[in-house]
């Protein structure tokens, strides 16, 4: 990807864990590199086709001093985040804050932390089979719109379902969503668990009946395996009700351990569930 580059741009601002650092303020340096694709504004020559990097810097300047941190890595989060947020062409960023007068009480150079953020790209499988299901799942979305770092992108047709595995329940209404998120696996995982909360979820039976159940199906690439976290979805190859809706909105989209496009999964499953018809 492109690049826009700002190199330290310095900023007389109050963040520290001293006292003194907050009242007296000091100078900070700010670089960051800004990933986008700039061939359509390096054709046109028109600004509305890139991002303004004046503009940026000023961002940079009001939020460094609008707000007092302790630590110079939440200054750095704080900025990459409102960085990304300010225009959907900025799909990562380096930030890098520098603190030369870092009062160490030795004698340094500058003291600095370099982060990088991005635009994650996830999709996630919907379902409900209690009550208002279509409900739960649109307040779920709303849910998510309302996010901050999340972006609604795609959402497929809403599909009625029979229950899968072996447990006697109401019929299913499925589908899939994709989102951009600054939000690691971690915190997207909280924050859906939040809303089937919202939506009055009770685990009472495994892979028992329930108002609302979000899953991340996948997560940019990455390949995830912990006590609370099993990304791609372990299961996902084996359902239709994740599948079809996947096949809808991301077709051409592979697996990243299978190596398969959702299109050529659906079309394996469905292939597998007929060869064992009698
Ligand atoms: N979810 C399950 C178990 N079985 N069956 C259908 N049709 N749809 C689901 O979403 C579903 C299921 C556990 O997550
Ligand atoms: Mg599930
Ligand atoms: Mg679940």
């Amino acid at each position: 990807m492109d690049k826009i580059k700002i190199k330290n741009l310095e900023v007389f601002a109050n963040h520290g864990v001293f006292p003194e650092e907050t009242k007296l303020g000091q100078k900070f340096l700010v670089s960051c590199v800004l990933y986008l694709d700039t061939r359509k504004a390096g054709k046109t020559d028109s600004l509305e086709a890139s991002v303004n990097y004046g503009t940026i810097c000023q961002l940079i300047t009001e939020q460094m001093k609008k707000n007092t941190f302790q630590l110079i890595e939440a200054v750095a989060e704080q900025l990459a985040e409102e960085i990304l947020k300010f225009d959907e062409k900025i799909r990562q960023v380096d930030v890098e804050i520098q603190k030369p007068w870092a009062p160490v009480g030795l004698p340094l150079d500058t003291v600095s932390v370099a982060i990088r953020r991005k635009w994650h790209e996830a999709y996630i499988a919907v379902g409900s089979n209690m009550g208002e299901k279509r409900k739960y799942i649109e307040t779920a979305l709303e849910g998510l719109r309302q996010t901050e770092g999340c972006r609604v992108e795609k959402v497929s047709q809403l599909i009625v379902t029979e229950p899968y595995g072996g447990v006697e329940q109401d019929v299913f209404l499925n589908g899939a969503l994709k989102i951009s998120t600054l939000l690691t696996p971690s915190e997207l995982l909280s924050r859906l668990h939040e809303l089937e909360q919202e939506a009055g979820r009770k685990r009472l039976i495994h892979w028992g009946p329930r108002t609302l159940d979000l899953d991340i199906l996948l997560y940019d690439d990455e390949i995830i395996e912990d006590d609370t976290l099993c990304i791609p979805h372990a299961d996902m190859q084996n359902r239709q009700f994740v599948l079809a809706p996947m096949a809808e909105i991301a077709p051409y989209k592979r697996h990243p351990l299978y190596g398969k496009t959702m299109t050529e999964m659906l079309a394996d499953l469905e292939k597998a569930n007929t060869d064992i018809l009698p």
